[in-house]
């Protein structure tokens, strides 16, 4: 389901999203806002290595740990992952984003995205649940195996159904850089098994014989293009093979009145 629009969502997009779990809208950001993003994201990158090299955060020490050979850093409640594979030592995650580089809490508040939100968590009054900024750097840029984001937020809310994502494209996404890709309608399926192939995280990836990827949709879109998706659906995405960096932060509302994943703070959104 694509659409240009923005504001509340309309019928058919309404309908697409609770038939295929997602609905796209195409360009809703400006370019010239695109570019201002893209340079955010590189001060998050720099801030959080230079905290990194540094050992320490607002005065609290850095803690790096691996897990399943992935990189991890922890500055006070900023989780940062760095790509596997890259000597450069590349940012691949930083979340919650807006904690680190405030000036996301722009985006987090625009009406563009908590129009629909309001519609998609059916509560006029949200809350941020968390906000990730998701690198993808080029050619160094991992992909996501599939998984579905419900199981790993089942124990810190009772109301996973209601935490829907909005990925927001700061660049454009194409097959060849790793465009985000979701199996239509696993939404609709409840928790699926995990996989169980003895890596730290098995029980947080989808097992492949809980879907079939003949559902697959490659969401390849325009930079300012916003993604709605439903927490329960399956999604991933493949590494950027590009000379172009793919960068887009995944913001999940909630309610109003909750706390968010990672501070436990609440950080009510202005709509
Ligand atoms: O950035 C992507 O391509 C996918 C990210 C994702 O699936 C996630 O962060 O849960």
């Amino acid at each position: 389901m694509l659409s240009e629009k923005s504001g509340p969502l309309g019928p058919e997009e309404l309908a697409g999203y609770q038939r295929d779990g997602f609905v796209v809208r195409h360009s809703v950001l400006s370019q010239q806002e695109c570019a201002t993003w893209v340079a955010q994201v590189a001060r998050a990158q720099g801030t959080a290595l230079a905290s990194i090299d540094l050992g320490a955060h607002e005065g609290e020490p850095v803690v790096g740990y691996t897990l399943d050979d992935n990189r991890f850093f922890d500055l006070a409640h900023i989780t940062v992952q760095l790509e596997h594979d890259d000597l450069s030592g590349a940012v691949r995650v930083i979340e919650p984003i807006q904690d680190l580089i405030p000036a996301f809490n722009a985006l987090i508040d625009d009406a563009r995205l908590t129009a629909p939100m309001q519609q998609l968590v059916r509560d006029t009054s949200l809350s941020l649940w968390t906000a990730k900024l998701n690198v993808k750097s080029a050619r160094s840029g991992s992909g996501f195996a599939w998984h579905q984001d419900a199981p790993y937020w089942t124990h810190d809310s009772d109301h996973v159904a209601r935490l829907p994502n909005v990925m927001v494209l700061f660049e454009e996404a194409t097959l060849e850089n790793g465009c985000l890709r979701i199996i239509r309608g696993s939404h609709d399926r409840g928790l699926l098994p995990g996989c169980e192939d003895g890596r730290q995280l098995q029980g947080f990836y989808t097992h492949p014989q809980a879907f079939s990827t003949a559902d697959e949709v490659a969401l390849a879109a325009p930079a300012g293009s916003l993604i709605f998706f439903d927490p329960f659906c399956v999604h991933g995405s493949g590494p950027n093979l590009t000379d172009r960096g793919r960068s887009a932060v995944i913001l999940t509302y909630q309610p109003g009145g909750y706390p968010t994943l990672k501070s436990r703070v609440l950080r009510p959104v202005v709509s």
